[in-house]
């Protein structure tokens, strides 16, 4: 019996006829990414708008779902991790709006670690809303093999990509374990005192650390094999260092349908109204009871003036954020 491929899996699923276009038009751009790999091992000596280095092949990476998402009459608008303004296109239909992060973890490409391509589609053209409007999710993940993670509200699926570029099913309907990986990102010593205490925490109950340096390809570590993976806020960078859009919401959407849950430690990271395309977030997402444990340690937790300012004001264009009580440690 043939393996179920991409777009048969989409029809089995009755995926909107235009999304299903879309998600098979950005699976056709894995295989050109990948196969620049090779000669695209440098640093291209510029900063993109969020100060980050930019790889030769982040550059081409953008370059080509790009170019294949402008012939594409599916699509509205884009925001690129790689681009400082949001892409209008003129089409005839209502189109989507596509967030696009070329390729995370590029700091590791050079070291033949994984890397991957993340994408969040909403409706509408409009990108600045809430992440959980979005109808569809996906990513893209460069190891020893290439694999595609989707979601279209419909469970979570994991695809391979074979020698000639087409993508058959590796497992279906994926559920986030309980698990016990954990993964922390940033300096220790600019992590505030309450995340510390989360981390203490979970390795006294016997979590293990693993943390690579790409976000899409330590999530991926999360999604079968549970746990949580965080990069919080820290003393000298209060939204911590991953995007709204780029990183924290598509991946929050591949992992709530899996069952887990994304949060700030405080609330619903989906539930956020973007401000700006540059917006970034402290973020804990994986297992759901991890993330239920997290958001009561950090009310529990003392908490300082500034914080709680911080807080409130992360959440003020929220719709259902209650400000959580703090009780005050004697
Ligand atoms: P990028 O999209 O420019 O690659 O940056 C985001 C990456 C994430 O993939 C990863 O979680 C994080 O940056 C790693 O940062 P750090 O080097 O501070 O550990
Ligand atoms: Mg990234």
């Amino acid at each position: 019996m043939t393996a179920i491929n991409l777009e048969q899996h989409l029809t089995d699923n009755n995926c909107d006829e235009q999304l299903k276009d879309l998600i098979i038009l950005l699976s056709r751009q894995a295989p050109k990414i990948k196969s620049v790999f090779a000669h695209n091992q440098d640093s291209a000596g510029t900063l993109n708008t969020h100060g980050d280095e930019q790889a030769e092949l982040d550059k081409v990476a953008d370059e080509i779902i790009i170019n294949a998402l402008r012939e594409s009459n599916h699509v509205k608008t884009i925001a690129s991790e790689e681009q400082s303004d949001i892409i209008e296109i003129i089409t005839p239909y209502e189109g989507y709006g596509i967030t696009l992060d070329p390729l995370d973890g590029s700091s590791l490409i050079s070291v033949n670690l994984s890397v991957g391509t993340i994408i969040g589609i909403y409706p509408n053209g409009n990108i600045l809303q809430e992440g959980k409007n979005m109808v569809a999710s996906m990513y893209i993940l460069y190891g020893p093999l290439t694999i595609l993670v989707y979601t279209i509200k419909n469970g979570v699926h994991e695809f391979v990509m074979d020698e000639n570029g087409e993508f058959t099913i590796l497992r279906e309907n994926i559920t986030m374990p309980q698990g016990n990986i954990y993964s922390s990102g940033g300096l220790k010593k600019d992590h505030k005192e309450k995340h510390s205490k989360f981390i203490e925490k979970l390795e006294n109950d016997g979590h293990k650390l693993r943390y690579s340096g790409s976000f899409v390809a330590d999530f991926h570590q999360i999604l079968r094999y549970g746990g949580i993976f965080s990069y919080p806020s820290l003393k000298n960078n209060e939204n911590g260092k991953l995007r709204l859009l780029f990183e924290a919401n598509p991946i929050g959407f591949i992992a709530k349908q899996a069952g887990g849950e994304i949060s700030t430690g405080f609330k619903d990271i989906l539930d956020i109204i973007p401000k700006s395309i540059e917006d970034k977030v402290p973020l804990y997402v994986g297992n759901k009871n991890k993330i239920k444990n997290l958001e009561e340690h950090m009310k529990k937790e003392k908490i300082d003036e500034k914080d709680k300012e911080i807080i409130e004001e992360n959440h003020i264009n929220s719709t259902n954020y209650e400000v959580p009580i703090y009780e005050s440690k004697q």
